[in-house]
């Protein structure tokens, strides 16, 4: 099959320019001047099919690297399947994820990434690929590390909070920090104080302090910029790279701009709700409406300026990925276990859906450029974790990864238009400039104008090789 997409402006991270993009099957075979005759013949007119781009953007596919599919937590399941929150990312303009096999203390590594394969086949709109998360470390886990990091899985998410539920002590993460030196996996890092945060927690409600605001105060910005700090100095004992994910706290993102001026490859990544909500606003809404917005790494003030510090550490590099951190609760029955114990409220946020286009808003506010966008929602989570350029990026022999996008569109953020498997919306009623329009995976169409031509069986496992940060 023959796909032309023609009269875009094809977007990069080196810039913009006005191209075809010719497709054979899965894969991109060229990029030409507008209205090449190239290969001897009018490819429009051999094509199969013709998608006009005229006045579009053509980017990369969107790779959301921290995604949590129907994953067990807090009592409960992330409320997204892989069927229904795979769909949801297409819609966004996302065609791969990377989501986190969720080991527990007590399971064995392997079965637990053997799970998450059986709960993944056959069910996924789009591409898909794996991190291990450790809860703790034995020999068994540093074993499982080497032989995952065969079979493309080359990334391990630690947690230095949460606890009894994912938690691993510093001796632990030296530990996997130590293996990923030596076998060039790359360890994610969630870092919050986790021990301190928890005597903060059971101060605050033996005060009456139970509402879903105080998940942000008894978590504050010292809980994570001090973990910051500690796993850097673990890394570099250890001599391996270190990525946080959800990072929401300038001093924390302040702290790995040091560290990456002293030279260590030390990455930051954070999310959306960062640059747009707050804690004021959101987190500390009237009555229980607050518990939509308990996510962890918190929602931080909007006065103490970290919105605009975080983009500001987007357009330096110093966070070089957006991911959502997807792990959708509903209000109803989920979010409700945590009425009158702020602690209970399961964490997490769905925003899957929405990335490109809040991503976007940067490029229509001013944040940042058209390359930046498409660099820190595609080519860079691509490279980080070993993907590219299969992925996240407009190049021949890449996968046909493509996102029509319209400038000129608008889109509205709404629980009664989205497509997750959830009852509410973090943006509900927000109206954003720019619209996906189509939406290919490997070639094949799985959005179009509002429709949605995809299947469950269409995304595969994408087999990962080591981080290619340094590329
Ligand atoms: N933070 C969340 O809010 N949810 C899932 C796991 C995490 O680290
Ligand atoms: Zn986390
Ligand atoms: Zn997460």
């Amino acid at each position: 099959m023959r796909t032309l997409v023609t009269g875009g402006l094809v977007v990069s991270t080196t810039g913009a320019s006005a191209a075809d993009v010719l497709v054979e099957d899965e894969r991109i075979v060229a990029v030409l001047e507008p209205g090449t005759t190239a290969l001897g013949s009018d490819l429009a007119a051999t094509s199969d099919l013709v998608i006009d781009a005229t006045g579009k953007y053509v980017v990369p596919g969107g790779v959301d690297c921290h995604t949590h599919m129907e994953m067990p937590f807090g009592g409960t399941s992330s409320s997204d399947t892989f069927e229904t929150g795979t769909q949801a990312a297409a819609w966004g303009g996302t065609t791969t994820i990377i989501d986190f096999a969720a080991h527990h203390v007590g399971e064995r590594v392997l079965d637990v990434m053997a799970a998450w394969h059986a709960k993944a086949a056959g069910n996924c709109a789009i591409d898909y690929g794996f991190h291990q998360i450790l809860a703790g470390v034995d020999d068994d886990a540093i074993k499982a590390m080497n032989e995952l990091v065969g079979e493309g899985v080359s990334s391990f998410k630690m947690f230095m909070a949460y606890p009894g539920v994912f938690y691993s002590d510093d001796g632990q993460i030296l530990r996997a920090m130590q293996a990923a030196a030596d076998n060039g996996a790359l360890i994610m890092m969630h870092a919050e104080n986790g021990t301190a945060i928890d005597v903060l927690v059971s101060q605050a409600l033996a005060r009456g302090d139970t509402d879903p605001g105080f998940h942000g105060t008894t978590r504050p910005w010292e809980t994570e910029e001090e973990a910051v700090h500690r796993a850097i100095m673990l890394a570099r004992i250890a001599g391996a790279p270190v990525y946080f994910v959800h990072m929401s706290a300038k001093q924390a993102v302040s702290t790995v701009a040091a560290a990456r001026d002293e030279g260590l490859n030390v990455f930051g990544e954070t999310c959306p709700q960062y640059l747009y909500l707050s804690l004021e606003d959101h987190l500390f809404a009237p009555g229980f409406e607050g518990a939509k917005y308990v996510f962890s790494t918190p929602l931080r003030a909007r006065a103490e300026g970290h919105q605009e510090a975080l983009w500001r550490y987007l357009r330096t590099n110093d966070l070089s990925v957006v991911s959502t951190d997807h792990c959708p609760f509903c209000f109803k029955e989920q979010k409700e276990l945590g009425q009158g114990n702020f602690s209970k409220i399961p964490n997490g946020l769905g925003g899957i859906e929405h990335r490109m286009d809040l991503i976007y808003q940067g490029v229509v506010d001013g944040q940042i450029g058209l390359s930046r966008w498409v660099e820190l929602c595609s080519t860079t989570p691509a490279r980080m974790f070993g993907m590219y350029p299969k992925k996240g990026v407009i190049a021949p022999g890449s996968d046909a990864d493509l996102v029509i996008y319209d400038p000129n569109g608008q889109t509205r953020i709404s629980v009664d238009t989205h497509h997750m498997n959830l009852d509410y919306s973090g943006y509900e009623g927000t109206v954003v400039a720019g619209h996906v329009d189509t939406v290919l995976s490997r070639g094949t169409v799985v959005i179009d104008q509002g429709r949605f031509l995809g299947s469950k069986s269409h995304g595969s496992y994408v087999r990962r090789s080591l981080s290619q940060y340094l590329v």
